[in-house]
C-alpha cells in the first residue's frame, strides 16, 4: 500500500512579484510580499518586505505582535515610548512584543526585511489611520 502524505509548502518570492501576494502601500512606503498566511494554518504569516529610502511611516500594531529582521539596506527605527531611535542594517533585528507604537524611517537605501506577524495576515491588508492591521476575529 502506497502511503500518502501532505506536501510541506515551498513558494518563491519571484512568483509573488506583481501577483496578489503583494501589498503595496498607498502611499508607496513600503511593499510587503506576503509568503505564509492565515489561510497557510501555521498561525503567523511571514513577509519579505521592502522599506523605500527617505520615507516615513508611523505604525502602531495593536492587534499584532511583530519580528523583523533586516537583510540588506538600512533605516531606523522610533520606539514612540521613549523617543529612542535604534538604526537598522543587515543583521538587526527587532521585536514588538508590546504591542509597541513607532515610526520606521527608510535610510539612504531601500531596506529589505523579514517580518512575522503573530496572529497571522490574512494576507491583504494595508494599514489603517493608526497604522494598525484589523484583528484576525474582525
Ligand atoms: C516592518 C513593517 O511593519 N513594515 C510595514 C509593512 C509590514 N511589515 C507588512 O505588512 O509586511
Amino acid at each position: 500500500m502506497t502511503e500518502v502524505w501532505a506536501s510541506l509548502i515551498i513558494r518563491n518570492i519571484n512568483d509573488m512579484i506583481s501577483s496578489s501576494s503583494e501589498v503595496v502601500a498607498p502611499n508607496g512606503n513600503w511593499q510587503s510580499r506576503r509568503l505564509i498566511t492565515a489561510s497557510d494554518h501555521m498561525g503567523f504569516s511571514l513577509h519579505d518586505t521592502i522599506i523605500k529610502s527617505g520615507t516615513e511611516t508611523k505604525l502602531w500594531y495593536k492587534n499584532h505582535l511583530e519580528a523583523v529582521y533586516c537583510i540588506s539596506g538600512d533605516g531606523s527605527i522610533e520606539d514612540l515610548a521613549t523617543g529612542i531611535s535604534h538604526q537598522i542594517e543587515p543583521g538587526v533585528m527587532y521585536a514588538l512584543d508590546q504591542n509597541d507604537k513607532h515610526i520606521l524611517r527608510g535610510g539612504s537605501k531601500d531596506m529589505r526585511l523579514v517580518c512575522v506577524f503573530y496572529p497571522a495576515l490574512r494576507g491583504d491588508e494595508i494599514h489603517d489611520k493608526n497604522g494598525s492591521y484589523p484583528s484576525s476575529n474582525s
